[in-house]
C-alpha cells in the first residue's frame, strides 16, 4: 500500500489522463491493451474495454455523480457495510468508501498493463479511523483489490466489489459456478436456500448471497460471449438483478436497463464478516477476463 502525502501531485504515464467525465474528475485510460474510465469519487471504475470487446461493465445512463453520488453501474466499492450492514440499521446503505472521492497515489505501467491505487484516508464517519486502499491493473484482465485497514478502533468489517456487468440479454444468461450452493435469498427475508445443481438462469428478481468463493462464470448467451469472476479472498458471491418492478422505481436507472446488466459480486459479508483489530487489515480482490 502506498503512503499518501498531502497533495503529492502523481505522474500520470502516457495513456492516462486526468478529464472531466460526467462532470466529475476521472482517470482516463486509453492503451494498445485496453481503455477505461476511473472515477476519483468512490475509486469507481465505470468502464472496461479490452481491445476487440466491447465494454464488459455496464453503467446506467441517468447515473448520478459527484458530491456524495453512488455511481449506478460499473464497479462500486461496498463497505465496511454490505447493504444495510448486519444489524439492518446502518443508515447509508453499503457503507461510505463509495461516497468520498479518494486520491490516486500510484500511476504506472507494468508490461502492457496500468496499474492503479487509490487510498481514501480520514474520511471515517464513525471517528475510527477506517482507511480504504484500491489497486487496479487494466489490460487484457482486470483486476481489482480492496484492502479495509483498522484504525485505532477494533472494527467489524464487511465488503465487495459490486460489479454490474454488462450483457446483451440478463433473461438469457447461464451463470456457472453455483451449483448446489446454499445462498440467502433477499428476496424472500433472507430465507435460506440451495442451488439446484445446474447452471443459474434469472426468471425474475434475483437478489441471493451464495456461499461461493471460487470461480464464477457469466455465460451471455445473447452476447455471444463468457465472463470469467476469479475472486480471491472473498467468502460470498452476490447475485443481483432488479427486473422490471423494482427497477421502476430507481430514479438512475432508465426502466428497460435492467435487461443489460447482472451484478455478480465477490464479497464478505453476512456472517463471513471479519472483525479487525487495529492495523488489521481485510483484503478482497477480483480478476475478469473474456471468453470467446
Ligand atoms: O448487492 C445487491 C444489493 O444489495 C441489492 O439488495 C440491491 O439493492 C443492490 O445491491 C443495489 O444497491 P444500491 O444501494 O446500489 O441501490
Amino acid at each position: 500500500m502506498s503512503p499518501v502525502t498531502e497533495r503529492t501531485p502523481v505522474h500520470l504515464p502516457s495513456g492516462v489522463s486526468l478529464e472531466q467525465v460526467n462532470g466529475t474528475e476521472a482517470l482516463v485510460i486509453n492503451t494498445p491493451a485496453a481503455r477505461a474510465v476511473l472515477h476519483l469519487d468512490g475509486a469507481h471504475l465505470t468502464s472496461w474495454t479490452p481491445a476487440g470487446e466491447q465494454d464488459v461493465l455496464w453503467l446506467s445512463e441517468l447515473s448520478e455523480y459527484g458530491d456524495g453520488a453512488a455511481i449506478r453501474g460499473g464497479i462500486p466499492l461496498v463497505g465496511p457495510w454490505f447493504g444495510p450492514g448486519r444489524s439492518g440499521d446502518k443508515p447509508v446503505k453499503h457503507g461510505w468508501i463509495r461516497n468520498h472521492p479518494w486520491e490516486l497515489t500510484e500511476a504506472s505501467f507494468d508490461g502492457k498493463d496500468v496499474v492503479l491505487e487509490l487510498a481514501l484516508v480520514d474520511a471515517d464517519p464513525s471517528g475510527g479511523g477506517l482507511r480504504a486502499d484500491a489497486r487496479f491493473r487494466i489490460g487484457a484482465e482486470l483486476s481489482v483489490d480492496l484492502t479495509l485497514t483498522a484504525g485505532a478502533q477494533e472494527v467489524e468489517v464487511e465488503a465487495a466489489l459490486h460489479t454490474y456487468l454488462a450483457v446483451a440479454d440478463v433473461r438469457e444468461l447461464r451463470i456457472h459456478g453455483l451449483q448446489g450452493a446454499d445462498y440467502l435469498d433477499n428476496t424472500q427475508g433472507l430465507a435460506e436456500d440451495r442451488q439446484e445443481d445446474t447452471a443459474l438462469e434469472l426468471t425474475g428478481p434475483t437478489d441471493r448471497i451464495y456461499s461461493v468463493n471460487s470461480e464464477v462464470r457469466i455465460e451471455d448467451v445473447a452476447g455471444g460471449r463468457s465472463i470469467v469472476s476469479c475472486p480471491r479472498g472473498t467468502a460470498k458471491t452476490v447475485v443481483w438483478n432488479p427486473w422490471p418492478e423494482l427497477a421502476a422505481g430507481m430514479a438512475d436507472m432508465p426502466d428497460d436497463a435492467w435487461t443489460s446488466f447482472v451484478c455478480v459480486e465477490p464479497a464478505v459479508a453476512k456472517e463471513s464478516a471479519q472483525v479487525l483489530r487495529s492495523g488489521g487489515a481485510l483484503t478482497i480482490g477480483v480478476t475478469y477476463r473474456v471468453e470467446r
